[in-house]
């Protein structure tokens, strides 16, 4: 017995110390109910009494060395396990990090922010209101009635017989009039819509900013002091101002108004199509008749207006030659401002 003793412990020995060894089915072979040094132990029964504690306890010391060497066996396998996931689960924070793009704004809103930011500097507050009009704050009360030929040039969106989409932000200063009275000087940029095809230069959908001011003594000499203002802080300190004579329905009188040429000075090149003078904007003291729609009295009070093309002013101050590519959202077009 003591040999079938000696002989399980060195080949369960032998057994765990393989490397691919089944540690539970070695387990199960040597010490589980049914295993071999159970077996032997069952045995013991029919052993001489002065034999049995002698093998009882080699039986005991066999049993302590199989699970001896198992549980190193076993705590091997756990700490290599271990190793193994944590050598999975490594971070390099060495490893540079991927760069989060950072987006800017759009160069349409860049420059709607700065003219905001130059007429906010003379003292004009923003005024905004709604995209959708009455046609009579489109153009009745700016002095367009139902049958002017301004309308052909202004064809909008109708929605119903008497509400579009407002052709112009004049709408917004006519609201402006109606719920105050003078001192009043706001600009008003905002979307306004045309019925236009799409080309380099024109879209159903655009932007304007318009500028309003009103009161006691307002002449067309304020009118050019602002603009001229307006014009140096956005082109250039450089730049001058022209204004040759127009005709608005809205205002009277009227004048379109250019912006030497900021890239030869007004020595006319390509840029200016060889003119030295670009034009910008319109503009002109505000018509008696729209100020009496609005309940100002004509008498008491004067005011000028303007208003201009926000695509216009960035495709010129970036030198962009084509309104579309500022709708395309390409960010190769857009990156590069
Ligand atoms: C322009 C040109 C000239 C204008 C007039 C008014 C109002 F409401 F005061 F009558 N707002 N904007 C105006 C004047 C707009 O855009 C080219």
């Amino acid at each position: 017995m003591k040999e079938t003793l000696e002989k399980i412990k060195s080949a369960a020995l032998a057994e765990l110390a393989d490397k691919d060894a089944d540690l539970e089915a070695l387990r199960i072979k040597y010490l589980g109910k049914k295993g071999e040094l159970t077996a032997v132990l069952r045995g013991m029964g029919q052993l001489p009494a002065e034999e049995r504690p002698v093998i009882g306890q080699l039986a005991n010391d066999v049993r302590a060395a199989i699970e001896e060497a198992l549980n190193a066996r076993l705590d091997e396998a756990k700490e290599a396990a271990l190793r193994q996931k944590l050598q999975k689960e490594t971070l390099d924070v060495t490893v540079p990090g991927d760069e989060a793009p950072v987006g800017h704004l759009h160069p349409l809103t860049r420059i709607q922010r700065e003219m905001e930011d130059i007429f906010l500097g003379m003292g004009f507050s923003i005024a905004e209101g709604p995209e959708v009009e009455y046609d009579y704050y489109n153009f009745q009360a700016l002095n367009i009635p139902p049958d002017h030929p301004a309308r052909d040039t202004q064809d909008t969106f109708y929605i119903t017989e008497n509400i579009l989409l407002r052709s112009q932000t004049s709408p917004v200063q006519v609201h402006v009039m109606e719920s105050q009275q003078p001192p009043i000087k706001i600009i008003s940029p905002g979307r306004v819509y045309r019925s236009d095809a799409v080309d380099a230069t024109h879209s159903p959908l655009f932007h304007q900013m318009e500028g309003m001011v009103i009161d006691k003594g307002v002449t067309m000499s304020d009118l050019k002091g602002t603009l001229a203002m307006f014009a140096r802080r956005m082109f250039g300190e450089e730049t001058k101002i022209r204004f040759r004579p127009h005709h608005f329905p809205f205002t009277e009188p009227s004048a379109e108004v250019d912006v030497s040429c900021f890239l030869c000075g007004g020595k006319g090149c390509r840029f200016c199509k060889g003119e030295g003078w670009i034009e910008i904007l319109g503009a002109g003291m505000v018509h008696p008749n729209v100020l009496r729609n609005c309940n100002i009295d004509p008498d008491v009070y004067s005011g000028y207006a303007f208003g201009m093309g926000i695509e216009r002013i960035a495709l010129l101050k970036y030198h962009i030659d084509d309104m579309r590519l500022l709708y395309e959202n390409d960010t190769r077009f857009l990156g590069q401002f």
